[in-house]
C-alpha cells in the first residue's frame, strides 16, 4: 500500500526492512547454526561489523593483537572440542598473518577454519590495486586442506557448510573460506536467504574398520616378543580415552605416548615406558601406532633408532599415512574409537600377551633412567642461579595440586625439559610447538584453552619463543583469563650466554623483565629466582584465578643450542 504521494507508508517500510539481509547476517546465522561458540579474530576492513554482530547475536568474539595468535587459537580449539575452530581475519596483511596458523593446524591435523574477508575481486584479478589486494584463495590453497571461495551471498551457507564438513572429516585439517566484501555486503531477501543455511548431519561419521583388518593386527601382536604402543596426538584428538584405556589395559602392552598424547593415560600408568622409551624404541618388534604419524618425530622409523626388523600396525583415519616412512604390515584405517573397541572385540582373551622378560627389560632400564635423573633433578632444586629443571620441578609439584590446569609449552630446553619434567594426569591438558616444533604458539593456545574449557592454564615458555606472541598479555588481561605464564628466562634463544664477536650485541636476547610486561596491561607481575619462589607465586596466582606471570630468572648458561635436536642443523664449516 503506497500514499498518493507513491512513497511506502511506514508499515511498508518496516515490513521492507524486515524482508531483507545481507551477506554479514547470513554468515553470523550460518555461524550459529554450526554451532559456533567462539570467534577468534582481529577486526579491520571488510569484517568487523561482522564481527560486531556475531558479538551481538551471542557468539563470543576474542579480539587479538595479531592474526597469528587468533589462529593458533582457533586451531587450539578445534583439537580440544573436535569442532572447527573459527579465525576471523581481514584482507591480504591480515589474511597472510592468519595462514601461518592455517598451514601449522593442518600440519598438526587440527579442524580450523580461517574466514576471510577480501578485496574486490573486479579489482583484484586485474591487478588495479585495490586497498589490501591479494588473489588469496589461490595463495591460500598450498598450504591448507581446503580453500573455497563464496561469489554470491546466497553462496554462503553452503560455503559455510563445506569447510565445516572438510575441516572436521577424515583426517582433520585447515580450510579457508573466502568472502569478498562485496558478498558481505549483498543484499538479499530475508525468506530466501535463511533458507540457504543448513546444519551439519553426522559431520564426521565414525569409520569402521574391515575386520580382517582387525584380525590381521590382532594376529600379528599375538606373535609379538616385545609389542610396543605408540600413542600420539591423533589419539588424544579422538576422544576415544576409554577405549584406549581398556585395549592398553585388558593387553598389557607397554606405550609410549608422544608429548600431547601425554595424560591419556595418567603418566604414572605402570605400563607406561616413557622413561625407558630410547630402549623400547630400538628393541620393540611389533609397533602399534595409534593416532602417531612416522615422520621426523619418530626418526621416520629407521635404524638404529628402531629395530630394522619392527613391524608396525598403524591406526590411523588417513588412509594415504600408511607406508609413508615404513612398510605397514597391519595398516587399521578408521577412527581411533572404532579401531580400539574393534581390536578389544575381536581378541580372544589371552591372545595378546606380553612376556615378563620385555616387562622386566623395561621396568629396569627405567629404574636405571630415573636413579640417574634423580640426582640431576635433586641438584637443581638448590642451584643458584636457577636451572632449568629446578624452576620446572616447582610447576610440576603445582600442577600435581592442580591437575585440571592446563599446560602450553614452547621453546627449546624449555619445551624437552618441560615434556619430560611435568608429568601429565588427564587426557588433552598439555599443547605444544607440535609436529613443526613452531614458535609463537604459547599465547594464542593458552587463551582458546582459557575460553574453551574455563580452566586455569600455565604457559610454560622459553624466553625467545614467548616473544612471539607476548602482545596477547593484553588480550590476556583484557578478557581476564586465568593464565599464568611462566617464562623461562635464560637471556637466549637456546642459551644466554653467547658473547658477541661485533659491536653489536649477540643475535640472542636481554636480561629482560617479562614481568614488567604484564603490568602494563593490569595483570600480575612476579620475579622468581628461586624454584621454591617459583613454586609459591605459581600457587599464588592460580589461586587467584587472574593473569599474572612469573619471570624465573634461569642460569644463562643453562641450555643447549636447539635442545634435543641439534643434530638437524646442517653442518658446513664452522661459524665460531
Ligand atoms: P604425534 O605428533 O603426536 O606423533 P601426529 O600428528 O604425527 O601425532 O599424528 C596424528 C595422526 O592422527 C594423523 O596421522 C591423523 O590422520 C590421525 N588422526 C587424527 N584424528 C584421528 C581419528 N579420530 N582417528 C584416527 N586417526 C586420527
Ligand atoms: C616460527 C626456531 C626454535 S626454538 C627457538 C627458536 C627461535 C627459541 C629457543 O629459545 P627459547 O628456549 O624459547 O628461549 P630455550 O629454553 O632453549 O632458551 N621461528 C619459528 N619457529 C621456530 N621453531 C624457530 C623460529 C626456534
Amino acid at each position: 500500500m503506497t500514499d498518493a504521494s507513491n512513497h511506502p507508508t511506514e508499515a511498508e517500510d518496516a515490513d521492507d526492512s524486515a524482508a531483507l539481509t545481507d551477506g554479514i547476517h547470513v554468515v553470523v546465522d550460518a555461524l550459529r547454526t554450526h554451532g559456533v561458540e567462539n570467534i577468534y579474530g582481529v577486526v579491520g576492513i571488510p569484517i568487523t561489523d561482522l564481527a560486531r554482530l556475531a558479538q551481538k547475536s551471542g557468539i563470543r568474539f576474542i579480539g587479538f593483537r595479531h592474526e597469528s595468535d587468533a589462529g593458533h587459537a582457533a586451531a587450539a580449539a578445534g583439537f580440544l572440542t573436535q569442532r572447527p575452530g573459527i579465525c576471523l581475519t581481514v584482507s591480504a596483511p591480515g589474511f597472510l598473518n592468519g595462514l601461518v596458523a592455517l598451514a601449522n593446524a593442518t600440519t598438526n591435523c587440527f579442524p580450523m577454519v580461517q574466514i576471510s574477508g577480501s578485496s574486490e575481486r573486479h579489482l583484484v584479478d586485474l591487478q588495479r590495486g585495490d586497498y589490501e589486494e591479494m588473489d588469496q584463495l589461490a595463495a591460500a590453497r598450498q598450504f591448507c586442506k581446503a580453500a573455497y571461495r563464496v561469489s554470491r551471498a546466497e553462496d554462503i551457507g553452503r560455503g559455510l557448510a563445506r569447510a565445516m564438513r572438510t575441516a572436521i572429516s577424515g583426517r582433520p585439517g585447515g580450510v579457508y573460506l573466502d568472502i569478498p566484501a562485496a558478498v558481505l555486503g549483498e543484499v538479499l531477501d530475508a525468506e530466501k536467504a535463511a533458507a540457504t543455511v543448513w546444519p551439519l548431519v553426522d559431520p564426521a561419521p565414525r569409520q569402521i574398520p574391515e575386520a580382517t583388518a582387525v584380525d590381521r593386527a590382532i594376529d600379528l601382536l599375538a606373535t609379538a616378543e616385545r609389542p610396543l604402543v605408540v600413542l600420539g596426538k591423533g589419539a588424544a584428538y579422538a576422544q576415544a580415552d576409554d577405549a584406549i584405556r581398556d585395549f592398553i589395559e585388558t593387553t598389557g602392552v607397554p606405550y609410549v605416548p608422544m608429548s600431547m598424547a601425554k595424560g591419556l593415560l595418567p603418566d604414572d600408568h605402570p605400563q607406561s615406558a616413557a622413561t625407558a622409551r630410547s630402549l623400547a624404541l630400538k628393541r620393540a618388534d611389533v609397533v602399534m601406532l595409534v593416532g602417531a604419524r612416522l615422520n621426523w618425530l619418530l626418526g621416520h622409523g629407521d635404524a638404529p633408532q628402531w629395530s630394522p626388523d619392527a613391524k608396525f600396525i598403524q591406526v590411523d583415519i588417513e588412509a594415504a599415512e600408511m607406508d609413508s616412512n615404513q612398510p605397514i604390515a597391519a595398516p587399521l584405517v578408521g577412527d581411533i574409537g572404532s579401531v580400539m573397541d574393534a581390536l578389544v572385540e575381536r581378541s580372544k582373551p589371552g591372545q595378546i600377551t606380553v612376556a615378563d622378560q620385555w616387562r622386566q627389560e623395561l621396568a629396569g632400564k627405567s629404574q636405571q633412567n630415573v636413579a640417574r635423573m634423580a640426582k640431576t633433578l635433586e641438584a637443581a632444586k638448590t642451584a643458584h642461579p636457577m636451572k632449568f629443571l629446578g624452576a620446572l620441578q616447582a610447576i610440576r609439584d603445582v600442577l600435581a595440586e592442580n591437575p585440571e590446569a592446563y599446560i602450553v609449552n614452547e621453546g627449546a630446553n624449555a619445551l624437552d625439559k618441560a615434556r619430560n619434567t611435568i608429568g601429565m594426569q588427564v587426557p588433552r591438558h598439555r599443547l605444544d610447538s607440535g609436529t613443526w616444533g613452531v614458535m609463537g604458539i604459547g599465547m594464542g593456545y593458552a587463551i582458546a584453552a582459557a575460553v574453551e574449557t574455563g580452566k586455569p592454564v600455565i604457559a610454560v615458555e622459553g624466553d625467545s619463543a614467548f616473544g612471539f606472541s607476548g602482545i596477547e598479555l593484553e588480550t590476556i588481561c583484557r578478557y581476564n583469563l586465568p593464565i599464568v605464564t611462566v617464562v623461562l628466562n635464560n637471556s637466549g634463544v637456546y642459551r644466554g650466554d653467547e658473547a658477541s664477536t661485533t659491536s653489536d650485541p649477540a643475535p640472542t636476547l636481554l636480561k629482560a623483565r617479562h614481568d614488567l610486561m604484564i603490568q602494563a596491561f593490569g595483570g600480575k607481575g612476579y620475579q622468581a629466582t628461586t624454584p621454591a619462589e617459583v613454586e609459591t607465586m605459581l600457587r599464588e596466582a592460580l589461586a587467584s584465578g587472574k593473569p599474572a606471570l612469573i619471570d624465573a630468572v634461569i642460569d644463562p648458561s643453562d641450555g643447549t643450542e636447539s635442545g634435543n635436536i641439534a643434530h638437524l642443523n646442517p653442518k658446513g664449516i664452522s661459524v665460531s
